[in-house]
């Protein structure tokens, strides 16, 4: 039976959501990799160049996700939330389903703080990560905590009474945060500490951690 697709790169990056949405639903997919010298897949070229001119990528940008049928889907957020629909992992009710939106639009919102030191002058690196874990990435995990507490007194999920898409792009902000050297900063919130670790040892998150299939984590510069 022929599977979908991912085409990405090898690394985390806008596909990490996806495939922990895929790996908690437990769909079989193959991966393109994009990059200069893979070998084609398929018989269709891997090189990012090539792909484009052959109009591989409906934006000219990954992550893409193909479907045997010739579905064709770009933008990791849209790909991330169709997957998570089609597989039990967006909640239905329209306050909850709003609510995994809010909480997808603020783990983006961090994840662009953290990701500012990218465009920081290398001199104002040291003072920019200081000022994360000190103001800003607190500041956005006490908000993040009230959140997790306001559905159903914490304990459980982000939106709604079981695990969404939500929950797994909140995790993932944890563990990058920490990965980057600012888990100082989530001292003050036990709620996601909790969270964090109840999420990261759900049997099929904790294979896919392992897994070779899980590239490399790319650090942000220090
Ligand atoms: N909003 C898009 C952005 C996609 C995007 O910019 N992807 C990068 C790689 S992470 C890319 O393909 N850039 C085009 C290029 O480098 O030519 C999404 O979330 O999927």
């Amino acid at each position: 039976m022929p599977k979908p697709t991912l085409i990405y790169f090898a690394a985390r990056g806008r596909a990490e959501v996806i495939k922990l949405v895929l790996a908690e639903a437990a769909v079989e997919y193959r991966e393109h990799l994009i990059g200069k010298g893979t070998p084609p897949v398929d018989g269709r070229p891997t090189d990012f160049q090539a792909m484009k001119e052959i109009g591989m990528l409906p934006f000219d940008a990954a992550p893409v996700w193909e479907e045997p049928d010739g579905f064709r889907l770009a933008q990791s957020a849209a790909i991330a939330n169709y997957l998570a629909r089609s597989h039990g992992l967006y909640p239905k009710a329209d306050r909850a389903a709003a609510r995994c939106d809010q909480a997808l639009g603020a783990c983006d919102d961090v994840r662009l703080e953290m990701r500012k030191l990218i465009a920081a002058a290398p001199a104002d690196r040291a003072a920019l990560r200081e000022e994360l874990t000190g103001k800003i990435l607190p500041r956005w995990f006490g908000y993040l905590e009230k959140m997790l507490k306001s559905n159903r007194d914490g304990g459980g999920f982000v939106a709604g009474d079981a695990l969404s898409v939500a929950d797994l792009a909140l995790w993932y902000l944890l563990e990058y945060g920490r990965d980057n050297g600012f888990g100082a900063a989530l001292g003050q919130a036990p709620e996601l500490q909790a969270f964090e670790a109840r999420i990261g040892a759900r049997p099929r998150l904790a294979a896919y951690r392992a897994s070779p299939s899980r590239h490399p984590f790319t650090p942000l510069p220090a």
